[in-house]
């Protein structure tokens, strides 16, 4: 794990996605944060040391899913499908789709297998998994304050978490999508789907994969926009928590009572012409209980003791 010492940044941005505003001032105190995510080696240490099963391998409860057709409620997890020409992008079903068999060990559904994938991010993993990990490991997920001003590298204010340029020099600086999202995959930075998790250099703290490859769970409870700066300069918030569960839910499914989690970082399928969200604001909600095949994630440790 890495040192990040903490201090005094304007989180958010008033120059993109309503949800990111607005820019706030927010402290946070130092932490360790882990170099890169989660890789798919660690997690199978976890699995082999405690038998944990993760929530896509389990049998869906009908009772959480009142409505469900009996035939969906089957172990599973959402995969990106891309479609072979272009498709409505207002709606996610045209490459998401939920595949039986698809876990942590099978990425892209039952037939795949994590074979030469040491090295990548988990992905797969629900809220309660990432929580799990964390715990086995003596350590915690970060709050979506600790991971933007770590994410930020220390550039207080730029725009990507190595500076005000997207690809300085016509370098890519982390694994997201070229060409025209969800059909044409071009690959420009080197990565289909996941890469390994120090592929792309680190940012100024010497974190890897902040943004781009998998989008990281936060603790934080997803909120529509953030809460602007105190009336007085003298009541920044040191280490804050984000929203309630109560106001996490989303409105536009009022049916669904799964609460929602802050995701941060974008993936490998944040692409120009869909999801500009490889940027340290950039934020996503995230149904606890929902796992696909670009969310994974990183620990924390916030106590003294060296890790
Ligand atoms: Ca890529
Ligand atoms: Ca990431
Ligand atoms: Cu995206």
């Amino acid at each position: 794990m890495l040192y990040i010492p903490g201090g005094i940044f304007r989180m958010g941005s008033d120059r993109h996605y309503p949800e990111e505003a607005p820019v706030h001032e927010v402290g946070v105190d130092g932490f360790f944060m882990d170099r890169t995510p989660v890789t798919n080696r660690a997690f199978r240490e976890f699995v082999k040391a405690t038998g944990y099963v993760t929530f896509a391998e389990k049998m869906p409860d009908p009772k959480d899913y009142p409505g469900a057709k009996p035939e969906m409620l089957r172990a599973g997890s959402l995969v990106f499908t891309p479609p072979n020409k272009p498709v409505d992008l207002r709606n996610i079903a045209n490459w998401w789709r939920f595949t039986f068999g698809a876990d942590w060990r099978h990425p892209y559904g039952p037939k795949s297998s994590i074979g030469g994938l040491d090295d990548h991010p988990v992905v797969h993993v629900a809220y309660c998994d990432a929580e799990a990990y964390a715990e086995w490991a003596g350590k915690a997920l970060p709050t979506e304050a600790e991971w933007e001003f770590a994410a930020r590298g220390g550039l207080d204010g730029a725009e990507y978490a190595w500076g005000a340029e997207f690809t300085p020099g016509g370098r890519h600086m982390a694994n997201t999508w070229q060409g025209a999202f969800p059909h044409e995959n071009l690959t420009e930075d080197g990565y289909r789907r996941t890469s390994p998790v120090a592929a792309f250099p680190p940012n100024g703290y010497g974190l890897h994969d902040m943004i781009g490859n998998v989008w990281e769970w936060t603790t934080d409870w997803y909120s529509a926009k953030h809460v602007g700066d105190a009336a007085k300069a003298c009541c920044v918030p040191q280490n804050p928590r984000g929203g309630n569960e109560e106001g996490s839910f989303d409105p536009l499914q009022p049916e669904s009572r799964i609460p929602r989690k802050v995701l941060k970082g974008g993936s490998h399928l944040c692409a120009p012409n869909y999801c500009r969200r490889y940027r340290p604001a950039a934020r996503h909600p995230e149904p606890v209980d929902t796992s696909t095949s670009h969310v994974g994630f990183r620990c924390v440790m916030r106590s003294a003791a060296t890790p």
